[in-house]
């Protein structure tokens, strides 16, 4: 594999299409309809669809581009939306479910910024009728307690990671590792997917790991210390997001060292940011994680509020990225 190109992965594809049917698209709010079919139940458009979406916060690039996408389709489509910022903390989101529950809503979307304690806020939005979907990130919890989940495999994406980061090491590596939101899906499986590939090469070593929560300021801070704590051993950074690995970049500057030459760098989201720092050479890859996840969202809560089947998981289509061609790709990105 040529790590120079362009190497989009269509994973999850092929299941994407065997589990939800070619129709991926929701019709447009114009064409929408409430439709009586004698002897049957009136069935629910965007139009008359309330929808509370408990957003985790706008701690990156990504999730800010997840908010615009939720924002924009609702919209477009028609729905009420009543949206959430919970500032990147738990006990805000449950509160805005328990809001959301109080105030009838159709349908709960919600990013769970850690993956445990939602069962008890589960349980209060089923025993209400409302039905939850999982958007972007897991929970720990019982199946029946959300309808669909709808995001990345985020171990594939710590893989993809690590594949990138051996091919880029040809050598030793002693890699320091910035990792995500402690607790969060996405961390937890970028942590694990990556260290699954990384087991058969010994030469390539992780030699620090430390919590940068999906963060600039954090990304920036940690770094700092790892370049305090390790110097001029460290020559490789695996980042969990773009933002944190942004961060990073500053401190490795600050500390007279080149970024994506003295130590190579390795991220995860594909933002324009990281397009940005590929195009300056400072950022050797970034792993595709799509937050535009308004359509998909609103598509599987009208299916839900209909009593349509849906599928218990919706992959998102991912690719990685390489500075070669940062320049020509940055203007097509949407995110
Ligand atoms: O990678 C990071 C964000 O949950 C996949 O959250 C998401 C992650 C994303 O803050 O940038």
């Amino acid at each position: 594999m040529k790590i120079s190109r362009v190497l989009p992965l269509v994973v999850g594809a092929a299941m994407l299409l065997a589990v939800v049917g070619c129709d991926q698209r929701p019709p447009a709010a114009s064409a929408q309809q409430a439709t009586a079919v004698p002897g049957t139940q009136v069935k629910k458009t965007y139009q008359d669809m309330v929808v509370g979406y408990a957003q985790i916060g706008a701690e990156s690039e990504w999730r800010t581009a997840n908010t615009a996408s939720v924002k924009e389709t609702a919209q477009q489509l028609g729905v009420e939306l009543k949206f959430s910022d919970g500032q990147q903390k738990q006990e805000n989101q449950i509160k805005a479910i328990r809001s959301f529950i109080a105030q009838k809503v159709d349908v709960i979307g919600v990013p769970p910024v850690v993956e445990t304690g939602w069962e008890t806020v589960f349980i209060e939005a089923k025993d209400a009728g409302i039905p939850i979907i999982l958007v972007d990130r897991r929970a720990a919890v019982p199946e029946d307690l959300y309808v669909t989940y709808l995001g990345s495999d985020f171990i594939e994406e710590g893989r993809n990671a690590a594949r990138v980061m051996v091919q880029l090491m040809n050598g030793k590596a002693n890699i320091v590792e910035l990792v995500g939101t402690i607790g969060s899906a996405p961390a937890n499986d970028r942590y694990k997917g990556f260290r699954e590939i990384l087991k058969d090469y010994p030469d390539r070593k992780i030699i620090d790991s430390q919590s940068g929560d999906f963060t600039r300021a954090r990304g920036r801070e940690v770094m700092e210390t790892f370049l305090k704590t390790h110097g001029n051993k460290i020559n490789a950074l695996y980042a969990h997001n773009d933002d944190m690995a942004i961060g990073a970049i500053l401190a490795i500057e600050a500390a007279g060292l080149k970024p994506g030459k003295d130590i190579k760098i390795v991220s995860v989201d594909a933002v324009h940011g990281a397009f940005e720092a590929m195009i300056a050479g400072k950022l050797n890859a970034t792993v595709e994680c799509n937050p535009l996840l308004g359509p998909q969202f609103f598509e599987m809560a009208l299916k839900v509020v209909n009593g349509e089947p849906v599928p218990k998981w919706v992959p998102s289509k991912e690719g990685i990225y390489y500075p070669n061609n940062a320049k020509d790709i940055l203007p097509m990105r949407k995110y």
